[in-house]
Order: structure tokens, then C-alpha cells, then sequence
């Protein structure tokens, strides 16, 4: 979680004024009694209202309480932020826990079409082997995974990169690691 919660802050940091504004805003929007602090209770009502559910979980608020007092500053809220815009709100497959740091993913799920949806779970979930999915799964840790794409797109003829670019879309939000991926894509793209 620190090092999501540092990416966050130089994320921030770097955000034009307006889009720094909008984060006051959200805070606000979400902060209802106006104490400066976002409460569990906030917390829940508020994503609802814009459809993302995944944001609910309390496991991820958990996770954003830093100091554990129970609701969320402005410094703690601005990580959930974070989290939202670059798709890191990835929750374990099995046991719903939302996972901050080293993940599994089903490598064959990972690199199918976008038709499938992409199949994660936590370490202990892979570990102690708490789940179910189809028999012959290779499970692969998410910086593997992140290579592996990397090395895919290199490999793959030029006809071919705009399908495992696509795939490569879903993996980035999946792996959660923007930066790497971003400018191998935007230089293929003006190649095709
Ligand atoms: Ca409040
Ligand atoms: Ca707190
Ligand atoms: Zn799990
Ligand atoms: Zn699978």
C-alpha cells in the first residue's frame, strides 16, 4: 500500500490546478457533514451514485486509512482517487480483499481476447490454494505478467499488434503500472 500511496502523491502533484481543484471538489462532494474527514458511511454512499461499485468495498477504505482512525483526510482520500483514475482497484477474485501490492493473474484468462475478464487473486488465496477456476490455469504474479506483455508486443508482426495492444489495454489497467506500458504503446501506434 505505501508504494501505491507514494505514487499517489507524485500523481498529484503533478496535476494541472484544475484537476487539483476537482479533487478538493470530490472530496467535498463526498465529505456530507462537512468535517473535513470522509467516513466509512460517506464513503459507501458516495461511488454508488456513480457506478462503481468496486470502490465500495470496505476493504479498500480500510486500506486508505492510513493513521486507522476510521475515516479518510483529504492526503488519504486523494489515494483513493488515484486508485479510481488508474484502474488499480483491483479486488482478490476469491476472497473480495482489495490487493495493494504483489497479485496473481491467470495467465491464460490475461492474454484471451477482451471477451474474457481477467482472473486475479491475492497471494495467500494462491498460496494456500483458496479458489476455483478452470484446472489447467498458469497462474503468474502481476510484474511478470506486465513483461510478458511487453515481450508479446515486441514479438508480435506489425498486423498483429493492434489485437495485442488490445489486450495489452486491459493488461495495463490490470497490472496497474501506466508509465512503462504508455509509451511503448504510443510509439507502435504511430508506427501502424
Ligand atoms: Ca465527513
Ligand atoms: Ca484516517
Ligand atoms: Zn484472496
Ligand atoms: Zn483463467
Amino acid at each position: 500500500m505505501e508504494e501505491i500511496r507514494r505514487a499517489a502523491g507524485a500523481f498529484y502533484e503533478h496535476l494541472p490546478e484544475k484537476d487539483k481543484k476537482l479533487a478538493r471538489k470530490t472530496f467535498k462532494a463526498m465529505d456530507k457533514n462537512r468535517d473535513g474527514q470522509i467516513s466509512l458511511r460517506e464513503y459507501m454512499k458516495y461511488p454508488k451514485k456513480k457506478k462503481a461499485t468496486d470502490f465500495t468495498h470496505q476493504s479498500i477504505f480500510s486500506a486508505l486509512d492510513k493513521d486507522e482512525n476510521g475515516s479518510l483526510d483529504f492526503e488519504e482520500a486523494i489515494v483513493l482517487q488515484y486508485i479510481m483514475q488508474s484502474g488499480r482497484a483491483i479486488i482478490c477474485m476469491s476472497c473480495k480483499t482489495f490487493m495493494a501490492g504483489a497479485y496473481f493473474s491467470c495467465s491464460q484468462c490475461f492474454f484471451k481476447d477482451a471477451s474474457v475478464s481477467t482472473y486475479e487473486i491475492c497471494c495467500d488465496c494462491y498460496g494456500g490454494k483458496k479458489f476455483t477456476h478452470h484446472g489447467d490455469a498458469t497462474f503468474c504474479d502481476n510484474y511478470t505478467l506486465l513483461r510478458q506483455s511487453r515481450s508479446a508486443i515486441q514479438a508480435a508482426p506489425m498486423t498483429k499488434r493492434s489485437k495485442v495492444l488490445k489486450i495489452l489495454k486491459m493488461g495495463v489497467q490490470l497490472v496497474g503500472i501506466t508509465t512503462g506500458i504508455a509509451g511503448i504503446t504510443s510509439g507502435i501506434y504511430v508506427n501502424i
